[in-house]
């Protein structure tokens, strides 16, 4: 069993769209643990400490903070590239139809959902947001 780490970003939460994108998530995976949180400037520059330094991203923290967001974690076989691939391309114009960030993302960063990219990932952004799981 896996575990991965997903984000409701705050561009659905402005939408009013969080039910219809948890109903997708839970008709194909199970979520464990989930909570609505706003973290503040140097906890996202924490959590993207990896992407610090690049062109997007003072974009990137600016949009993560602009309002509450929602952490949950996903179990199942094979869940970080399973999950990855229903969420669909970073960038939501290139993402195929049906996944997430075709339906509810826009551009980047407002890209709808994040989606822990490996193990080691999944493992330090899971302990990010809970403790104990
Ligand atoms: P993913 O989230 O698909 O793993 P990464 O790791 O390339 O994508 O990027 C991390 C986050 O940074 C993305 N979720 C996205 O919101 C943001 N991002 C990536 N590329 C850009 C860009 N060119 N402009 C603005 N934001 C970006």
């Amino acid at each position: 069993m896996e575990r991965t780490l997903a984000i409701i970003k705050p561009d659905v939460i402005q939408k009013k769209k969080v039910g219809e994108v948890i109903s997708m998530i839970e008709k194909k995976f199970d979520i464990i643990a989930m909570k609505m949180v706003k973290i503040s400037k140097d906890e996202a520059i924490e959590f993207y400490i990896e992407h610090k330094g690049k062109d997007f991203f003072d974009k990137l923290i600016e949009f993560i903070t602009s309002g509450p967001i929602i952490p949950m974690v996903i179990q199942g076989e094979n869940v970080i590239k399973e999950f990855r691939n229903f969420v669909g391309d970073t960038d939501p114009q290139k993402a195929k139809e049906g996944t997430i960030r075709k339906i509810f993302g826009e551009n980047l960063p407002r890209n709808a959902i994040h989606a822990s990219d490996s193990k080691t990932s999944a493992i330090r952004e899971i302990r990010f947001f809970f403790d104990a799981i």
